[in-house]
C-alpha cells in the first residue's frame, strides 16, 4: 500500500538582505530629512523669481500623436507572422490538447490575420506531433529555428522548415499585396463573413472554429486530437464604444464560455510567444495547491523581452520592476495584472467575491454538457450573439464583470479590484522565462508606451477604484502604498523638471542652491547622493546588468520623467476637464533594416519630430548653455575664481551629470548624419528654447541684483553668512 502524502505544490523563499536594505533605507530617509531641514532653514532670497514662466507653451499639446486603437493583434502592428508563432507556441503547451482551447482576438479585423491562422491551423497538424517527439522548446516555430542550427534529427528539421517557411512566405506575400490568394478565398467559407466588412471599425461579428474535436478534420498527422482553435473578432459599430482591449477581452470571455469553457484563462499579447511549455502546468501548481490556491485568483509572469541588446539603450528590460518590485508586492498580496502572459480564474475575472468555502472540483473540468448535441455551426452562430457590440448594454460588463471600462490600463485597474474583492494573486518568475516578447527599439516608442503606462497608472488613482481610497481596508496598506508608487508616476515629473532646470539657471547666475563644500548641512547631500546611486548601481548590478547599462537606464530614468510622465500628468488632467480626446498611440513592432542595425548598435533613435522630443532636447540644450556659461563667466571675469566650485559644487555636479548624460543628445542634434538623428525641426526649436530660457531667466532677475561690480563681493558675504551657521 503507498501512502498518499499531501506536499505543497509551491513555496515561498524569502530574499536576502532585507535587514540590510532596511537599515540603508532608514539612513537615506534620515538623510532626507535633514535636507528638508535645509531647504526649510535656508530659503535664499534670490529665488523670488515668481514671474518666470516656462517659455515652452505649445509643446504640451498631444495634437501630433495620432489615434489608434489599443488591438490585440493588427496586421499593421503585429505582423501576422508574429501572431501565429504566438498562437503555435501556446498550442504546444505540455497539456492534454483534447482540454486546451486556444482564441485569437483580432480587434482589427483583419483577413489577412485570419488567414495567417487558417495556415498555422494546417501547419499545426505537422508542427505539435514534432513538439511532442522532440520535446521542442521554445514552441514558437520562429523561435525555434533560430536557436537550433544543428540536431540528432536534421532530417525531420529540414523538412518541418521547409514547410515553415513556405508557410510564411506565402503569409507575408499575403500582407504586402494586401489580400489573400484567390484560391484560399474561394476555397474556406470563413472568408465570406468579409462580405458585409466596411471598416475595422465598422463590421458584423466574425468568428470561425478552426479546429474542433468534432470535426473529424481536426486531427493531427499522427491522428491525435488537437486544441480548440478559434478566431473572432467582435462587432464593431462606430457609434458604440468598443472600449479597447478590456471589450476585447470581454467578448473573448463571453465567446469562450460558450464554446469550452475552460476553468483557467491564460491571456498572451500577440508580439510575446511562449519559451516554456511548461509553464501552463507551473502555474496550475499555484491554483491547485491545497493550502493556498483558494485565495488565488491570477498568476501573473514577468513581461521578458528577446530584444534586449547588451547594454539595453532604452532601459527595456524593466529589470528593477520585475526583479525587485513585483516579488516584492507578492509578498504584500500579490503583483498588479499587467494584461500579459496572465493566468486567471474565469470565474473570479467574471466579478465572483471572495470566500473561504471556496473549493472547486478539478474533475469537473469538462465542456458544457449540453453543448455536445449542437453542430459546430450552430455553436458558431450562437456565440456570435456574445460578441455583438450591443451585448453589453444595461449589463455589468466592465463596471463589475469582465475587465474594467474607463481606463487606458484596463488590466491594471481589474487587477485592482479582483484583489479588493479580497482575492490575492501570485507573481511566477521563473529562471526560464515563460514568455517572451519584443521590446521597443526606438526612443519615441519606449516614451510613448511609458506615456500610456503613467496616463492609465494615474488615471486609477484619480478614479474611482483608486488604492488610495477606494482600497483602503480592502487590502493591506503595504499594497496600497506600492499601488500608489505606480499610479503617481506621471506626478514626479514635477520634482524631476524643477531639478533638471532650477539648478542650472541659477548656477548660470552664480547663485547657490546647495551648501558648500564645507558646511557641515553638505554631509546629508553627499550621503543620499552617493547611496542612492551607488545602491542602484549595484542593485543594477546585480540584476546581470552592465554598468554602461545602468547608466542607460538612469538616462531613459530622466527622459520618461522629463517627457513621458509630464505629458501622462498634462493629458489626464485635461481629459478628466474633458479638454482633449483620448488619444492612443501603439508601438509599431515592425523592424525597419536601418532601424534595426542602430538598435543592434546601440544607437539612438530618434525618429521623426515629436513634443516629447522637443522637451528632452530643451533640457539637455539648457544645461549644455548653463554650464558652458558659468565657465565662461568663471574665466572672463577672474573675481569669483575657483571659489565658485567649493560654492557651488553641487550645482556644478548637477548640471555635469545632466549634460554627461545627454551626451547622445548633442550627438543626434549636431553630429549624426543618418536619418535616426533628431530632426532639424527640433533642434532649432530646443535651441531656441533653451537659449530664450537663459535669456529670460537673467533678464527677469536683474532687478534683483546689484551692479556688476559689486556681485563678487555680495555672493562673497553671501556666502561666508553660511558658513556661520
Ligand atoms: C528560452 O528557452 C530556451 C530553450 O528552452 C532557453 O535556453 C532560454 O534560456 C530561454 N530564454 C530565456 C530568456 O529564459
Ligand atoms: C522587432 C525587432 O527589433 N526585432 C529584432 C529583435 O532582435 C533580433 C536579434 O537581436 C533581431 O533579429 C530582430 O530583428
Amino acid at each position: 500500500m503507498a501512502a498518499v502524502e499531501h506536499s505543497p505544490l509551491f513555496e515561498t523563499k524569502s530574499a536576502k538582505g532585507r535587514v540590510f536594505y532596511k537599515i540603508f533605507s532608514l539612513t537615506l530617509f534620515v538623510g532626507i530629512c535633514f535636507i528638508w531641514v535645509f531647504r526649510v532653514s535656508h530659503i535664499p532670497r534670490e529665488s523670488e523669481v515668481g514671474k518666470w514662466d516656462t517659455p515652452s507653451d505649445g509643446t504640451f499639446s498631444s495634437g501630433n500623436l495620432s489615434d489608434k486603437d489599443y488591438l490585440k493583434a493588427d496586421p499593421g502592428i503585429e505582423p501576422p507572422v508574429m501572431v501565429i508563432n504566438t498562437v503555435l507556441s501556446v498550442m504546444a503547451y505540455e497539456y492534454p490538447p483534447d482540454k486546451l482551447s486556444v482564441y485569437l482576438s483580432d480587434d482589427a479585423g483583419s483577413d489577412i490575420t485570419f488567414y495567417a491562422l487558417l495556415e498555422a491551423s494546417i501547419f499545426a497538424k505537422q508542427w505539435l506531433p514534432f513538439c511532442r517527439k522532440f520535446k521542442v522548446d521554445p514552441t514558437s516555430p520562429a523561435a525555434y529555428f533560430k536557436t537550433i542550427h544543428s540536431s540528432t534529427h536534421a532530417k525531420e528539421l529540414v523538412t518541418i522548415k521547409k514547410l515553415y517557411q513556405d508557410m510564411e512566405s506565402r503569409i507575408e506575400n499575403a500582407a504586402k499585396m494586401g489580400r489573400v490568394p484567390e484560391e484560399v478565398h474561394s476555397k474556406h467559407k470563413g472568408f465570406s463573413q468579409w462580405d458585409s466588412y466596411s471598416s475595422r471599425r465598422d463590421h458584423d461579428t466574425i468568428l470561425q472554429i478552426l479546429l474542433h474535436e468534432k470535426d473529424s478534420s481536426s486531427k493531427d498527422v499522427d491522428g491525435n486530437v488537437m486544441p480548440l482553435l478559434v478566431y473572432l473578432a467582435r462587432e464593431k459599430r462606430p457609434q458604440v464604444a468598443h472600449n479597447f482591449k478590456a471589450g476585447a477581452m470581454n467578448s473573448l470571455i463571453r465567446v469562450s464560455s460558450m464554446i469550452s469553457n475552460g476553468e483557467i484563462i491564460l491571456n498572451v499579447d500577440c508580439d510575446m510567444y511562449s519559451n516554456n511549455s511548461q509553464s501552463l502546468r507551473d502555474a496550475l501548481c499555484f491554483l491547485m495547491d491545497e493550502d493556498m490556491g483558494h485565495e488565488i485568483a491570477y498568476v501573473q509572469t514577468p513581461q521578458c523581452f528577446e530584444n534586449i541588446t547588451k547594454n539595453d539603450l532604452y532601459g527595456g528590460a524593466l529589470r528593477v520592476i520585475f526583479e525587485v518590485e513585483f516579488h516584492g508586492m507578492d509578498s504584500l498580496g500579490g503583483p498588479l495584472y499587467a494584461g500579459t502572459g496572465c493566468f486567471h480564474r474565469r470565474e473570479i475575472l467574471c466579478g465572483r467575491k471572495f470566500s473561504d468555502q471556496y473549493e472547486k472540483d478539478w474533475n469537473e473540468y469538462k465542456n458544457i454538457g449540453d453543448m455536445k448535441e449542437v453542430s459546430l455551426h450552430e455553436l458558431e452562430e450562437q456565440s456570435k450573439a456574445l460578441a455583438s457590440c450591443t451585448f453589453e448594454i444595461n449589463t455589468l460588463w466592465g463596471k463589475e464583470v469582465g475587465l474594467l471600462y474607463g481606463c487606458s490600463l484596463d488590466d491594471v485597474m481589474t487587477g485592482l479590484s479582483i484583489k479588493c474583492r479580497g482575492w490575492k494573486s501570485v507573481f511566477y518568475n521563473p529562471q526560464r522565462r515563460a514568455f517572451l516578447g519584443v521590446a521597443p527599439n526606438t526612443l519615441p516608442q519606449t516614451l510613448v508606451q511609458h506615456k500610456r503606462w503613467s496616463e492609465g497608472c494615474f488615471q486609477i488613482f484619480l478614479s474611482r477604484h483608486s488604492p488610495a481610497w477606494h482600497a483602503y481596508g480592502l487590502i493591506s496598506p503595504g499594497l496600497q502604498m506600492a499601488y500608489c508608487y505606480y499610479n503617481l508616476w506621471a506626478f514626479i515629473c514635477w520634482p524631476t523638471l524643477y531639478y533638471c532646470v532650477i539648478p542650472s539657471l541659477y548656477l548660470l547666475k552664480g547663485i547657490p542652491l546647495f551648501p558648500q563644500m564645507s558646511s557641515p548641512w553638505f554631509i546629508p547631500f553627499a550621503y543620499v547622493i552617493l547611496g542612492d546611486s551607488s545602491y542602484c548601481m549595484m542593485e543594477f548590478l546585480w540584476l546581470k546588468g552592465t554598468v554602461k547599462g545602468w547608466w542607460n537606464e538612469l538616462r531613459i530614468w530622466l527622459y520618461k520623467r522629463t517627457s513621458s510622465y509630464l505629458f501622462a500628468f498634462v493629458d489626464t488632467i485635461l481629459k478628466s476637464f474633458g479638454f482633449s480626446e483620448s488619444t492612443f498611440v501603439v508601438s509599431a513592432k515592425v523592424a525597419e533594416e536601418e532601424v534595426s542595425q542602430r538598435y543592434e548598435k546601440e544607437i539612438m533613435e530618434f525618429g521623426s519630430s515629436s513634443p516629447m522630443l522637443t522637451v528632452v532636447a530643451t533640457l539637455a540644450l539648457l544645461n549644455l548653455f548653463c554650464l558652458l556659461g558659468m565657465f565662461l563667466k568663471q574665466v572672463f571675469m577672474s573675481e569669483g575664481g575657483l571659489r565658485i566650485f567649493d560654492a557651488m559644487a553641487l550645482q556644478v555636479l548637477l548640471s555635469g551629470v545632466l549634460v554627461l548624460i545627454n551626451v547622445p543628445v548633442y550627438q543626434g542634434l549636431f553630429l549624426r548624419k543618418d536619418e535616426g538623428r533628431l530632426p532639424m525641426s527640433v533642434a532649432a526649436k530646443s535651441t531656441a528654447l533653451a537659449l530664450s530660457a537663459c535669456f529670460i531667466f537673467r533678464n527677469l532677475t536683474n532687478w534683483f541684483d546689484l551692479p556688476d561690480q559689486f556681485r563678487g563681493e555680495r555672493n562673497t558675504l553671501w556666502r561666508e553668512e553660511w558658513m556661520e551657521d
